[in-house]
Parts: C-alpha cells; sequence; structure tokens
C-alpha cells in the first residue's frame, strides 16, 4: 500500500487524501495512517489542507518500489522482499527456495537494512549493520551442482563492476568469495543450495557490499581486514543505485553462464584478481596447503602449483592471511 503511495506522489507535485483513497479503494483515514508509516520510513511528505499531499524527500532506503524504479533487468528484481531488520538474508531466501508450492520466481531478491544473525560461509558471523547492502538472489538454474563455484566468481565479477561503475572505485577478487580494497575486505559472498546428483535444485547468493559504513563500527576484531566504499571514497555512496547496478550486471552475467559462456567470465574474473600470481595458504578444511596461485580452471577451482612443482585442484577453500 505505502509502495503504491509513493507511486502515485511521484507523479503529480500534489495528490489530495482523496485522491488517494479513491485510487487505492481505501479510506482518507487510512490514507493518513499510510502517510505516517512514510513518514516514519524516512519520507519527507508535506501536507497542505487544499491540495494535498507532495513528496519533497525520499530517503536511500532499498524499498522495492525505490530499487524497481529504473531497473533494467527482465527477471532479477523483479520480485522483491524487503525487511528493515531480518536474521539473514539467506535464511529467509533459502527458505522461500525450497517451498514446496513453488511460487517464488527465480529472480527473486530478499534485502535487508540491517542482519541481526548475517552469515558467513562455514558458520562464520558476517556484521551487517544499518548502511551496509545485504541482499540475496534466488536463482534455478538448470545446470549440475559443479557450477557452484562459477556461479560464486561470475557474481564477484558483478559486484566489481558495479562498483566501479556507480563509485569509480577499483576492487579485487580474492578467491572464491571476497572482494577487496586496498587489500581489505569490502565485500563477501555466499552460495548455498540444494541439489540432486546432477541438477540443482535452487540456489541462493548472498552479497554483502559495507556501503555506507564507518571503520569505527565495525567490530574491533575485524576492523583491520575491513573496509567500506564510504571510507574508500570520503562520501556516501547512493546504495539504490549501486543495488540497481549490481542486478543489471548479475543478470548479465548469469545469463552469460547458463549459455555456457564461462570462459568469458572467467577472462573478466582474471582482470581483477587479487589471488592469481601470488604464494597464499589455502586452508581447505581438512588441511592447509602452501603454494603458487597459477590459475582458475573451467570449473572455478583454484590451481595452486606446490613447491615441489604439483599442481593442486581446489574446489572450496578460504586463503589465509
Ligand atoms: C563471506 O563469508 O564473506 C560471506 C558473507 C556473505 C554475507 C551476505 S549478506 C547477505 C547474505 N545474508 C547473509 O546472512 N549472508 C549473506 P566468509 O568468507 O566466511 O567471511 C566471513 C568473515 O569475514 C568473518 O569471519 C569476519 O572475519 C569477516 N567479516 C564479517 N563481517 C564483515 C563485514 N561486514 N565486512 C568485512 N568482513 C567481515
Amino acid at each position: 500500500m505505502a509502495n503504491d503511495i509513493i507511486k502515485f506522489l511521484r507523479e503529480k507535485e500534489y495528490v489530495s487524501g482523496e485522491v488517494l483513497a479513491k485510487k487505492l479503494d481505501i479510506s482518507r483515514v487510512a490514507v493518513w495512517k499510510q502517510i505516517q508509516k512514510l513518514k516514519d520510513m524516512g519520507y519527507k511528505i508535506i501536507s497542505d489542507q487544499n491540495l494535498g499531499y507532495c513528496l519533497v524527500f525520499r530517503p536511500d532506503l532499498l524499498l522495492p518500489q525505490e530499487i524497481q524504479r529504473g531497473l533494467s533487468t527482465t527477471y532479477i528484481g523483479k520480485k522483491i522482499f524487503y525487511f528493515p531488520e531480518l536474521e539473514s538474508t539467506n535464511i529467509i531466501a533459502k527458505d522461500k527456495a525450497s517451498q514446496i508450492t513453488k511460487e517464488i520466481d527465480e529472480g527473486t531478491i530478499i534485502i535487508a537494512e540491517k542482519q541481526s544473525t548475517g552469515k558467513g560461509r562455514l558458520g562464520r558471523e558476517w556484521f551487517s549493520p544499518v548502511g551496509g547492502i545485504w541482499l540475496s538472489i534466488i536463482l534455478y538454474p538448470q545446470l549440475p551442482p559443479s557450477y557452484i563455484p562459477r556461479i560464486t566468481l561470475m557474481t564477484a565479477v558483478a559486484v566489481v563492476k558495479a562498483i566501479r561503475m556507480c563509485t569509480q572505485i577499483k576492487s579485487q577478487i580474492k578467491w572464491p568469495n571476497d572482494i577487496l580494497i586496498n587489500e581489505k575486505k569490502v565485500c563477501g559472498i555466499l552460495t548455498e543450495m540444494s541439489a540432486e546428483l546432477d541438477m540443482i535444485n535452487w540456489v541462493v547468493v548472498g552479497i554483502g557490499i559495507n556501503a555506507n559504513i564507518d571503520l569505527r563500527d565495525f567490530p574491533e576484531d575485524i576492523q583491520a581486514n575491513t573496509i567500506s566504499l564510504k571510507e574508500t571514497s570520503g562520501k556516501e555512496v547512493l546504495r539504490v543505485k549501486l543495488t540497481q547496478t549490481f542486478l543489471q550486471e548479475f543478470e548479465k552475467y548469469y545469463d552469460k553462464l547458463k549459455r555456457k559462456e564461462f570462459p568469458s567470465i572467467l577472462e573478466e574474473w582474471k582482470l581483477y584478481s587479487h589471488t592469481l600470481g601470488k604464494k597464499i595458504k589455502v586452508d581447505m578444511g581438512e588441511r592447509i596447503i602452501t603454494g603458487e596461485a597459477v590459475d582458475i580452471n573451467e570449473e572455478g577451482a583454484l590451481i595452486l602449483k606446490k613447491e615441489d612443482g604439483e599442481l593442486i585442484k581446489i574446489i572450496s577453500g578460504t586463503i589465509l592471511k
């Protein structure tokens, strides 16, 4: 309802309560209540006894009506579930993706201003205060489960591109799921899925971008390795614009992936790589391997060259500092 009111208020300078009530088929009191709700959300709406309501300021909130206005995607972000606060967008997205009724479309997004228990990989925590962009995308790719690492890599390319397009900031990808600026993490990606042996049922790609967060607001133990776009550029980024740009880039690369054009995405990934050519230590869960990161193969796996020259293929792991 609030969405519709904003839509009407955007179309004209002033809209009377009566007209809004008629268009939305609700009472004038109900219109007034919705206006109060919008004001609480940060919209500035002035009212004139004769003319009605006038929208004078829109907050930079990640509201569906803000994101969808001017969004040029075909299916990514066409349906958005918005929460001022929730536990984790990935949890809600997984819930929705696994519904037996299958009424959630591909490209549906869950987005929140704040997460109380944001998730990293392997049960790690993801700090998600107000000011960031915390979102999850639901996908049903008709691809085998071996494509999951490729989905994470293409998402990273879309993030780097979107950050560059909106802020001119150059970021780099640390395999497999970190985006860095000046060696510090500005974004993390968490890809989760449900699959049969040879086919994916659903994928949820969770993306967390530290947009307008002050460094001092991060927990002390991660401050040294963390950065935000605001800290980098010295000014607030327009989160709605960045979200739209990211969704557009995401759709472009995801379509490419579905057309089996991963090699061209990988070429771009390599341009933004922070990992290739470096001597690194990778925690693979059961063991830690040291070597030189020499390549990413066509499956999205990291190829590590050990000191004795042996080449190791790593599908998933964490690069240690
Ligand atoms: C990740 O895990 O980097 C995946 C993060 C995905 C977050 C998004 S937000 C939307 C969606 N909903 C969710 O609940 N999650 C996804 P990993 O590689 O395991 O890195 C986690 C580590 O990054 C933590 O152990 C901290 O050291 C560090 N960290 C935590 N919060 C951070 C932040 N905001 N910025 C930078 N580093 C952070």
